[in-house]
């Protein structure tokens, strides 16, 4: 007999500026229902203002926490197939518009560095875009390497580029 795996919890934070954008969020979290696990939890989406690079279409955020069977690399490689599917091209170097990206922000309280592979996400504590929707559904959660709950780096985070609640 099998034993039933334990299911973990991914932490996943979902953006695109590019096409129908709340059309892509939806077709994201459904996709990673089907490929990754049930969503127990999403926060509003949020319209926030491209962080890093200059655009002039707004990037649409959410984050969602799945419960998933799947190993972190397994994770990451379903993210990469639901990107592809929304049509995300991958620039080569740096930060660019695209359909979908999706990110693993954390999972359960695991430390991860490897060349594809780095969680928690290294700049997520520097980023609006990613902490106000974060702080919704995660507020009391930990950072395993800073040791501060989200709500903590939410307040202590001076990222002052636009980010609006929009549903
Ligand atoms: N993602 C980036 C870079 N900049 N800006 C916003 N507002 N939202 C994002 O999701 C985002 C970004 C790299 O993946
Ligand atoms: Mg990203
Ligand atoms: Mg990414």
């Amino acid at each position: 007999m099998l034993y039933p795996q334990a299911m973990q919890r991914v932490y996943l934070l979902l953006g695109g500026n590019l096409g129908n954008r709340s059309m892509n969020l939806k077709t994201a979290r459904e996709q990673v229902t089907r490929l990754i696990g049930d969503i127990e939890q999403a926060s509003s989406v949020y319209e926030t203002e491209p962080w890093g690079f200059s655009h002039h279409i707004p990037f649409l955020n959410q984050a969602v926490v799945s419960a998933t069977s799947l190993e972190p690399e397994k994770v990451l490689h379903a993210l990469r197939k639901i990107e592809e599917g929304l049509g995300r091209k991958r620039e080569k170097s740096h930060y660019s518009a695209r359909t979908i990206d999706i990110d693993i922000l954390f999972y359960e309280d695991r430390v991860i560095n490897e060349k594809d592979l780095v969680i928690p996400h290294p700049r997520l504590h520097e980023r609006r875009f990613a902490l106000a929707p974060l702080v919704e559904i995660a507020p009391g959660l930990v950072h395993p390497l800073l040791g501060e709950s989200i709500e903590s780096l939410y307040e202590q985070c001076d990222d002052d580029s636009m980010v609006r609640r929009i549903e």
